[in-house]
């Protein structure tokens, strides 16, 4: 680790606030409008004709949290102007990912959306175009070198799409869409009511949070937090927060939502976003609790299972089993970026295919490009640049492997170094700087949550938690107080007697009206 200056206050705030200085989009007066996508007049002037002639309109999703978000505001939307649409979200098992034949299949005649999917199901546009089904793809998966035969196609990364910012995720996309038709319909459904929903989808999609996505986030955790929407009352009474931070989002919501579809069907959490009532959703909520737990089981195993496979020399890691879970094999390749700090590859087999799934966390490697080279190995791929999914035939697994390890890759930074911004002194951990630490959430990708180093500690009432006690609690003093510091899937062990080195970040706890300091720690150094 290389040395690190010492932080205060001053400096946190200097170096917080330079990281939006150049930025625009600051506040939601400012965002872009609709009309800046390629395809979104066509597309939406397409919808009102439909509308007006009463033509039978289908949305198709996704099964992860934004294509689940995506499809509750396309139909929450259409819900707002009095107008009744199909929705489908593809299930895993039994449809596998966005549109493709058995999803069309069950599409007799009008015209089929996609949300946050469709920009690489070209078999698929055609079969809609044979059918006479017309098409509109909202999408902003990267484009690849041939564009699905579609009416309309809405995608920011299109490259002749003018869109200012090209990271956006595909609820944002589906809600420009919604935004347009609003105007071509001259209605008056306020936009901003979506916000919350966007909120969920922009964090949990691993969107950079700069510009016009931390806007909205920053907003939408605002409308969140006082939403009607029965789900979010249901959200808020078991979160009893005062604010949100991004992490809530994406250590306890965003899972939640993500388990129906990785385990049994991602209309489980759309019913729950869609709930009409507390009782409706309260109930959805608790299955999807306990579909979350379950989920965290098989994928504690499985990660078990998956680093025993790791071999450490590789620049990427990929590694494989017949009967690893398909639903959490995204999951699992996050945890081994966590611990390994490399991009990786897991993957799972169905019958002579391996579908695979790949993360590359906060490094600065580009996976849609990676994959991109040895694609001669593969049959199908999509993504962007810090996921991807994939499939490969099970013969050539070895040669993927050794194929994609040789690929230069361009640039590897420590992802934990590099985002430390220095040594904290523990007597300068106050509530003033927590509010600094809040003031310039939400922290995500290009944004990320401040680190600090924390040097020369010992740990007292050290404790486990979790069902297989594999979180840390660890209590460390300052000359005038004492602070709780949580580990997550934590996997040294410490002594009371040990002098540590530790990479946190800083947060608060709430709990029942009671909210005191709180140190996540990223990494333990014995001495
Ligand atoms: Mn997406």
């Amino acid at each position: 680790m290389t040395a690190k200056p010492k932080i205060n206050l001053n400096m946190l705030e200097q170096i917080l606030s330079s990281r939006h200085k150049d930025e625009d989009f600051n506040t939601l007066a400012q965002l872009p409008k609709p009309d800046q996508l390629k395809d979104c007049i066509k597309a939406a002037k397409r919808v009102v004709h439909a509308i007006q002639n009463g033509e039978n309109i289908t949305i198709v999703g996704d099964y992860d949290v934004d294509g689940i978000v995506s499809t509750s505001i396309m139909v929450d939307f259409f819900d707002e102007i009095n107008y009744k649409v199909e929705y489908i979200i593809p299930n895993r098992f039994e449809h596998g990912y966005g549109l493709s034949k058995k999803i069309i299949d069950m599409i007799d005649s009008g015209l089929v959306i996609t949300v946050d999917n469709g920009i690489s199901a070209y078999d698929a546009a055609t079969l809609c175009k044979n059918k006479g089904l017309d098409l509109i793809i909202t999408d902003h998966h990267t484009v690849g070198d041939i564009i699905p035969e579609a009416y309309a196609i809405v995608n920011p990364k299109r490259e002749d799409c003018n869109f200012p910012f090209k990271d956006i995720c595909g609820a944002q996309v589906a809600w420009y869409l919604c935004a347009q038709i609003k105007k071509e319909l001259n209605s008056n459904v306020n936009m901003s009511k979506f916000l919350d929903l966007l909120s969920l989808a922009i964090v949990a999609d691993i969107m950079p949070m700069i510009s016009l996505n931390h806007t909205m986030v920053k907003y939408g955790m605002q409308y969140l937090l006082k939403s009607q929407r029965p789900s979010f009352i249901v959200l808020n009474q078991m979160m009893q927060k005062s604010k949100y931070v991004a992490d809530d989002i994406g250590f306890f919501i965003a899972p939640r939502i993500n388990s129906a579809g990785r385990l049994e069907d991602g209309s489980i959490a759309l019913n729950f976003l869609l709930a009409k009532n507390i009782s409706q959703a309260q109930d959805a909520f608790e299955y999807l609790t306990q579909l979350n737990n379950q989920r965290k089981e098989i994928q504690n195993n499985i990660t078990a299972q998956a680093i025993e496979q790791v071999d450490e020399n590789d620049n990427v890691l990929v590694v494989y089993n017949d009967n690893w879970h398909e639903g959490v094999i995204g999951i699992v390749a996050s945890r081994l970026v966590e611990q390994f700090n490399k991009p990786a590859f897991i993957f799972c087999a169905n019958n002579d295919i391996l579908k695979g799934s790949a993360r590359s966390g906060e490094n600065d490697i580009h996976l849609y490009e990676l994959i991109d080279q040895v694609k001669e190995y593969v049959i199908g791929f999509g993504g962007h640049k810090s996921a991807a999914g994939l499939s490969i035939k099970k013969e050539k697994f070895n040669l993927f492997k050794e194929a994609i390890n040789q690929v230069k890759l361009e640039k590897q930074t420590d992802m934990i170094d590099s985002n430390i911004l220095g040594e904290i002194d523990l007597n300068c951990v106050n509530f003033d700087l927590i509010n600094l630490l809040y003031k310039y959430e939400p922290y995500g990708l290009e944004n990320t949550k401040p680190k600090f180093t924390i040097s020369n500690v010992s740990a007292s009432n050290i404790s486990y938690m979790g069902k297989n006690k594999e979180h840390l609690k660890i209590y460390i003093k300052s000359s005038t107080r004492t602070y709780e510091a949580i580990k997550f899937n934590n996997t040294i062990k410490i002594d009371k007697d040990d002098i540590l080195d530790l990479v946190v970040s800083i947060g608060e706890n709430e709990f029942r009206g009671n909210t005191k300091i709180q140190f996540l720690i990223e990494k333990i150094t014995v001495q």
